[in-house]
This record gives structure tokens, sequence and C-alpha cells, in this order.
């Protein structure tokens, strides 16, 4: 990760908080990959995960709206995950757009954090270097959670 920007390694205490993470299904080895990440970084912050941390829409598009719903239940954070790749149709750029716009105004319409773990890539390739899998060169899962966190707790 170095020299790409990122805050690097936190030191988040999120034993208090109540975080709850939503994925798409699309692009299943890469969800797996951003899935995992994102509960192991909450592990290692200290926030709870049970079977109830984790709720799965179809696709990308889906996010925001059960980001909202989420984020009105009372949690501290969301975590929103999803994989978008580029096809042959401008379907991408509508899909990209509206989990962008949607995940944005859920954070600031509801001032419930949302980490933004929505890959969007031009190949697989691109993703699988992303999803914290082995052989991976980052770990977007892992990082949409910290922020998350580190967001959580100072507001
Ligand atoms: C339809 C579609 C396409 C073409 N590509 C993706 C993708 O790469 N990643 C993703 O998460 N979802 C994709 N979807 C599904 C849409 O997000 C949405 O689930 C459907 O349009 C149904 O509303």
């Amino acid at each position: 990760m170095s020299g790409s920007g990122a805050p690097g390694a936190l030191q988040l205490d999120g034993s208090g908080l109540r975080v709850v993470v939503v994925a798409a299904r699309w692009h299943q080895e890469v969800m797996d990959g951003l899935l995992a990440g994102a509960l192991r970084a909450l592990r290692a912050a200290g926030v709870p995960v049970t079977d109830d941390s984790v709720v799965r829409v179809p696709g990308s598009f889906e996010l925001p709206v059960a980001a909202a719903r989420l984020a009105r239940t009372g949690v501290d954070a969301v975590v929103a995950l999803g994989v978008v790749i580029r096809g042959g149709t401008p379907h991408f750029d509508y899909v990209c757009q509206a989990a962008t716009a949607g995940l944005t105004d859920v954070a600031v319409q509801t001032g419930v954090p949302v980490g933004f773990g929505v890959l969007t890539c031009d190949d697989e390739q691109q993703a699988l270097d992303r999803a914290g899998l082995p052989g991976s060169r980052e770990d977007k899962g892992a990082e949409a959670a910290q922020a998350a966190v580190a967001t959580a707790l100072e507001l």
C-alpha cells in the first residue's frame, strides 16, 4: 500500500460500535475477498462481528437502499462493498454512478458514516489486485471498514 496515498494501518478501538456490512453478490471471487477483508478489519478494531453483521444484496445498484435502511436502524457505521466491471455497454457507468451518488447521499442525509468499498474496474484483474486475496496488492474491503470505523469514532 506504500505510495498509494492511503492512511496506512490505523489503531482503532471500535469495541463500542455497531457496524453492518452491506455486500453485493456480483463477481463472487472478488467479493469474497472484499468481505473477508472488511470483517478482518472490523475484528482487528474490536468491533463485534455476528451473524447479523452482513447483509447481502443482488448488485451494487442495490447498495444504497440497503445502506439507507440500515443507517436508520441506529448503527454507528455501514460498510458498502461491491465490484463493478466495465462491459461493452454504458451500463457500467450507470451502476457506478448510482452506487457512488446513492451511498454518498445516504451518509450525508443520515449522518451515519458509510465506508466506500465499491471497486469500479476496467477488467477483472484490476479488481483481483484490490480484493485482499492472496496475491492482491491492496485490500479495499479492509480500507473501507477502517474508514467507516475511524469516522464513526470521530463523530
Ligand atoms: C446488471 C449488472 C451488471 C451488468 N454489472 C454489474 C456489476 O459489474 N457489478 C454489480 O455489482 N452489479 C452489476 N449489475 C447488477 C446491478 O447492480 C443490479 O443488481 C441490477 O441492475 C438489478 O437492479
